[in-house]
């Protein structure tokens, strides 16, 4: 069953990727940035399912616990460029704060490094460490989205801020799943079993991830207008 589910997950980051790439070729060369990001992440994630679907991708600890280390090189790669659609959407100059968007990524990448200890360490005590200083940085990343990134959002024509709102509200919630599951998991209290825990990351990286893609790159009003001239209107951020 853990297998057929990481396969559909093969399937479907597969036939996303196709998709975006489909619509990139439709797209002008000069504004193909959001469906090129895009498609690396659905195709990172394909590839990592792929190992996991096939074993290469998992080992065992503990004596018996079935870690899936692939997970966390697939959100390594891919985090960081979800942040970085939603930073080219929501920044009108994102040359110009490529520090903030640098710190994004910063606090991303250690929030699934320290995930990672999280999850490879045998004892509880380092476990529950490492879980703790990890959702810290998620909740401050998050803070930062809701916070500085939509404050800048709000200067970003209509349909492109629109477009990020909603995405970033989808990212705030979805996120927010990714420790719970982990907690209920195998790797945290163990409440469900290995093969609940793949599905219900399955269920989340496919509405992270596909759900976003599509979101957004079917919403040519929006990518039409990311880039060109700010409102001078801004808009309050509620
Ligand atoms: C872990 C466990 C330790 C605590 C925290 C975690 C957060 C993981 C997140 C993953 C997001 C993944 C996405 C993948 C692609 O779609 C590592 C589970 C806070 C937020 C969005």
């Amino acid at each position: 069953m853990e297998t057929f589910l990481l396969w559909i997950g093969v399937i479907g980051f597969v036939a996303a990727t196709a998709y975006f790439v489909l619509l990139g070729t439709r797209t002008p060369p000069g504004k193909r940035i959001f469906h090129v990001i895009t498609a690396v992440i659905t195709g990172v994630a394909a590839f990592s399912y792929l190992m996991m679907a096939t074993g290469a991708g998992a080992t065992m600890v503990d004596g018996g616990r079935l870690f899936y280390y692939f997970r966390y090189i697939d959100w390594v790669i891919t985090t960081p460029l979800l942040l970085l659609d939603l930073a080219l959407l929501g920044l009108a100059s994102p040359r110009r704060n490529a520090g903030f968007i640098a710190g994004l990524i910063g606090l991303d990448l250690f929030m699934i490094l320290t995930g990672l200890l999280a999850g490879s360490r045998s004892s509880g005590f380092g476990r529950g460490f490492w879980f703790i200083v990890s959702t810290v940085a998620l909740v401050a990343l998050l803070y930062l989205v809701v916070t500085r990134l939509f404050s800048e959002a709000a200067g970003q024509p209509e349909a492109v801020y629109q477009i990020f709102r909603t995405l970033a509200y989808l990212t705030a919630v979805l996120w927010a799943f990714y420790p719970i599951v982990w907690l209920i998991g195998t790797e945290g209290f163990g409440a469900v079993n290995s093969t609940v825990e793949v599905l219900l990351f399955l269920i989340l990286d496919f509405l992270a991830k596909i759900g976003f893609g599509l979101l957004l790159l079917t919403n040519r009003e929006a990518l039409d207008q990311v880039g060109g001239s700010a409102q001078p209107s801004r808009r309050r951020v509620v």
